[in-house]
């Protein structure tokens, strides 16, 4: 039986910070940046969950915060994992320099990005956010705006990612599941011969403002940048990347957001009129083909696919339960995926939920960034996803050791997941004034 552990809390003082914290991220412009130092431009996926936690006491800059991210779409549906507004050269890697976006023509017309993608959480927020102001006329006609544009953005998916027309869609770069050094990705990794002369000359950002320890290593770092010049000899589109990329995979956490965000859709353009029958074709194949290919029995949970070497990537992580707020499984394969929650949560070592990754393996790393650590947007797609099945209790673990844990240990990027070492800490892990915990500590206090 799970232990539920109710925290206690200080909410008032928690959601006053959390405000201060988004509202002191915004930059001129009107875009949030996820954490000052480290992550000084817009990211994709970030903003979604910002625009939640906005919305629930500034709707205008909620609006704002989507319009601005949206003004970085391709003129091919893609939305880039990162948005330069800002001309100032941040010393950021990679930047705009590396990028080169506007060098092509199916590129943003208005500002800089990078190439590649990321989770595309727009749709289910959306209709978040109207859940929390359901008669405001701004918002509705924003809905209306931004409708044809989200559904841009998933028709790219489907019409460039999905080769083989399955339903799912495929990444070409860690970056792109929001998971970077996931061991998930290792043995792909180690398989790609870089050459000299492969990479260019480049410097690292990251292990200079974070703690090098907490960051992937070099050796990660020279396959990112070695995709990303895959990418770019491609325009970072075309089959030239699913026929040559060494990495090449239908990942469960990717998939499932982009189902959820369908659902969403064909919700809100019922409501909307606008016509959602291609919306509901694209949901009704992927649904089952998530269900269908990436389930894998003998592990009792999802596996992301690699699809260059035809073969699942037989790890346990948390992509997985993502599944769960797609309303993927049936009440049997749910049940399964709740207990291996269970069992982690029941340790007698003692660990909060959800590790990033697999606590049995080797490879588990509690410091290290998708190693192992727990991430707040995560525990908050868990955690309804728990709840919209009727697994109360467990959901409820989910949400509370997550508050716990920024109660005791600020609005940080990341957290370590052992109850042993969380308690004698003084801080989480990586950025600090981090803008989606703060976002996510809103929404779940009020939840
Ligand atoms: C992390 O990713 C960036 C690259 O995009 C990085 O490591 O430099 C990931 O946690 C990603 O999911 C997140 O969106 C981004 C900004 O918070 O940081």
């Amino acid at each position: 039986m799970i232990t539920e552990s109710i925290a206690r809390i200080d909410a008032e003082r928690l959601c006053r910070e959390a405000k201060g914290i988004l509202a002191g991220n915004v930059l001129t412009g009107g875009y949030t940046v996820p954490s000052k130092k480290l992550y000084p431009y817009q990211w994709n996926w970030d903003s979604g969950f910002v625009a939640m936690g906005f919305a629930h006491f500034d709707v205008d800059q909620a609006i704002s915060e989507l319009e601005n991210l949206f003004l970085g779409q391709w003129d091919n549906g893609m939305l880039p994992h990162i948005v330069f507004h800002s001309k100032k050269r941040e010393g950021y890697f990679p930047g705009p320099d590396y990028w080169q976006s506007s060098k092509f023509d199916h590129s943003s017309k208005h500002v800089e990005t990078s190439g590649i993608t990321q989770p595309a959480v727009h749709g289910f927020i959306l209709e978040r956010m109207l859940t929390m102001a359901p008669d405001h006329d701004k918002l509705i006609a924003f809905v209306k705006r931004i409708f044809p544009k989200i559904v841009k953005l998933h028709r790219y998916y489907y019409d460039h990612r999905d080769p083989n027309k399955e339903g799912l869609a495929y990444i070409y770069h860690p970056w792109a599941s929001g998971r970077d050094n996931s061991p998930l990705w290792d043995d792909i990794l180690k398989s790609m011969k870089i050459m000299p002369g492969d990479l260019p000359p480049y410097e690292r950002f990251d292990n200079k403002i974070a703690d090098p320890s907490e960051r992937p290593s070099q050796s990660d770092y020279d396959c990112y940048v070695y995709l990303m010049e895959l990418g770019k000899r491609h325009a970072y589109m075309g089959t030239g990347i699913s026929d040559e990329s060494p990495f090449l995979v239908q990942d469960t956490l990717f998939n499932a957001v982009l189902i959820k965000s369908n659902e969403s859709l064909i919700r809100l353009g019922q409501r909307f009129g606008f016509d959602v029958e291609e919306i509901r074709d694209w949901n009704k194949q992927s649904i089952r083909a998530f269900d269908q290919k990436l389930w894998v029995e003998d592990m009792e949970t999802y596996a992301p696919f690699d699809m260059r070497n035809h073969r699942h990537i037989r790890l346990k992580e948390i992509g997985a339960y993502v599944s769960l707020f797609a309303g993927i499984p049936d009440e049997k394969r749910a049940r399964k995926l709740r207990n291996n929650l269970y069992d982690v949560a029941d340790r007698p070592e003692g660990f909060r939920v959800v590790p990033s990754f697999d606590i049995d393996h080797w490879i588990f790393d509690p410091k290290k960034y998708w190693k192992g650590p727990i991430w707040p947007q995560m525990n908050w797609l868990i955690y309804h996803g728990l709840r919209d099945y009727g697994f109360m209790g467990t959901a409820k673990r989910v949400k509370w050791d997550f508050l716990d844990l920024v109660d005791k240990l600020g609005f940080h990027e990341y957290f370590d997941p052992r109850t042993s070492v969380a308690d004698q800490l003084e801080h989480g892990y990586g950025g600090d004034h981090f803008s989606w915990t703060a976002a996510v500590v809103l929404d779940l206090i009020a939840d």
